[in-house]
């Protein structure tokens, strides 16, 4: 039998954990034949809360769960671990300015960060969803620096999943015959989904789609406003899609991206594709033996140019925004 794999989740009392925590220890995560060990932290009120949830998930007796641990120490919570979540993230309230924001996040980025760098296994892989998560990511990774910083990542995955839909509805295609689509920048309102690389069954996404202006007015503000589209319509963000982006990161991470395809992940910048270098910033990327590598060679029109310009000066922006706060 192989040794369990140590998955540290934090925030796993929230929404997103509740979807989460089950799919990981039910081997979706990392494979049907691979035992998890679960740490999940969380700040001391939510304690309680996420000690029911590991009630539920000693009621499901999954086969691939050798144990849950619950702390609201990260240096526990990172011991050892080999993956890890960040879930957890504080929310902007009303009249809270985006430098509060990012400050309040630092207060929580930081010092995981740290503990990741001080505790983790030599091979942890970080994703984070926690909002703003390439910023977050950043601060992180900072506090890492003896982590390689490739290790640390942020989701755009669940942009990717929403405008595989997207396309597929509007084409009526069905999402597996959609190739080499790519969501660019910051997880956020700026970020580009770019179909211009994108196959449908082979052919040419845009001559499939063959409308310009369902693309600038439609295809791309769904996408990028669907977070608000889902809270507006549920009461609540998306969760389980959510959960179940990520669990595709990782897993794709760790398994690779099938033959003549990519998907989407915010990576730190190498400087491709005049991203500035160690920005965290979305791009294709093609995954193979647990590495991924930034999809090399593509042609970039102007309408794209614009699109990501845009989104990675706003990641620009943030950055020197936590520069000055003093959190990287
Ligand atoms: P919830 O508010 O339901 O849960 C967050 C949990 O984090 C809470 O239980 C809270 O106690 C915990 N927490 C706060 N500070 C912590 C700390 N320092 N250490 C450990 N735990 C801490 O939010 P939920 O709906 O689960 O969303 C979590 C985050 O995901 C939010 O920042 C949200 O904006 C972000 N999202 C990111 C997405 C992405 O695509 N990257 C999409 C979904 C989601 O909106």
């Amino acid at each position: 039998t192989r040794t369990p794999v140590n998955v540290t989740v934090t925030g796993a009392a929230g929404q997103i954990g509740y979807a989460l925590l089950f799919r990981i220890a039910s081997g979706q995560l990392l494979g049907a034949d691979v035992p998890v060990k679960l740490r999940l932290l969380e700040i001391t009120p939510a304690l309680k809360a996420a000690e029911g949830t590991a009630m539920e998930l000693d009621d499901c007796a999954f086969p691939l769960l050798q144990g849950i641990e619950i702390t609201d120490d990260p240096n526990v919570a990172f011991d050892g671990s080999n993956v890890a979540l960040l879930v957890g993230a504080r929310p902007r309230t009303k009249g809270m300015e985006r430098g509060d924001l990012l400050e309040a996040n630092g207060g929580i980025f930081k010092p995981q960060g740290k503990a990741i760098n001080d505790n983790a296994a030599d091979d942890i892989r970080v994703l984070v969803v926690g909002n703003p998560a390439n910023t977050n990511a950043l601060i992180a990774q900072a506090a890492a620096p003896d982590v390689p910083a490739e290790r640390f990542t942020a989701m755009t995955r669940l942009d990717h999943n929403r405008a595989l839909t997207q396309l597929a509805k509007k084409t009526g295609a069905s999402v597996s015959d959609i190739k080499r689509l790519t969501i660019w920048g910051n997880h956020s309102a700026t970020q580009y989904s770019d179909i211009h690389h994108a196959t449908i069954g082979g052919k040419s996404a845009v001559e499939v789609v063959d409308d310009e202006k369902w693309l600038t007015e439609e295809f791309i503000p769904t996408v990028a406003k669907r977070g608000a589209a889902i809270i507006e319509a549920r009461g609540a963000s998306s969760a389980a899609s959510a959960a179940n982006a990520a669990v595709d990161h990782i897993h794709t991470w760790v398994n690779g991206t099938e033959e003549g395809n990519w998907t989407s992940m915010a990576i730190p910048s190498d400087g491709s594709y005049g991203v500035p270098e160690g920005l965290i910033s979305s791009f294709p990327v093609t995954c193979k033996d647990g590495k991924y590598e930034i999809v090399q060679g593509l042609d970039i029109n102007e309408f794209s140019r614009a699109r990501i310009d845009a989104s990675v000066a706003e990641l620009a922006e943030e950055r020197d925004a936590v520069r000055s706060l003093g959190l990287i």
